[in-house]
């Protein structure tokens, strides 16, 4: 599936937004959407975020899209006798009254084949799927190639 080319140039005139505020989805909110700057389109990109719960009920987060990745999975990083993994996650919970968080070293969106690099200042559409509060599109923004969070 080839990305229109629209979609490329919607990616470039963001650039430069300010941090967004999170997002309400039913029950959820989705706060601090980030990604690294990627090195070109070569490599996959990673971004992150978190979900809080305010509902008592839990939800899964069951999938996820965007406009620069033709695949975009929820990968899982974990270390075993000092050998670090990713692997593919098919859902991740999101318990009642609790969070779910990615991050660096944890579980992570896994943006494949990118359509355009992730360029440091830029944001980019998310969209997330969640079982009961259904689908919502978050900007995610794009800090350094060494960027641990997103900082203020
Ligand atoms: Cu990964």
């Amino acid at each position: 599936m080839k990305l229109p080319v629209i979609a490329v140039f919607a990616f470039g005139l963001s650039a430069g937004l300010a941090q967004a505020e999170p997002v309400r989805q039913g029950n959820l909110e989705i706060d601090a959407a980030w990604a690294r700057a990627s090195i070109g389109t070569s490599r996959p990109g990673a971004a992150y975020f978190t979900v809080r719960n305010f509902g008592d009920e839990g939800d899964r987060l069951i999938g996820l899209s965007s406009p620069v990745s033709t695949m975009t999975m929820l990968h899982e990083t974990t270390l075993s006798e000092g050998i670090s993994r990713m692997a593919h996650v098919e859902a991740a919970e999101i318990p009642a009254s609790g969070e779910l968080t990615l991050e660096p070293g944890g579980m992570h969106v896994m943006l494949m084949e990118l359509a355009t690099p992730l360029r440091e200042g830029a944001t980019f559409p998310l969209t997330l799927a969640f079982e009961a509060a259904g689908e919502v599109t978050v900007e995610v923004h794009v800090f350094g190639p060494g960027a641990t969070g997103p900082a203020e």
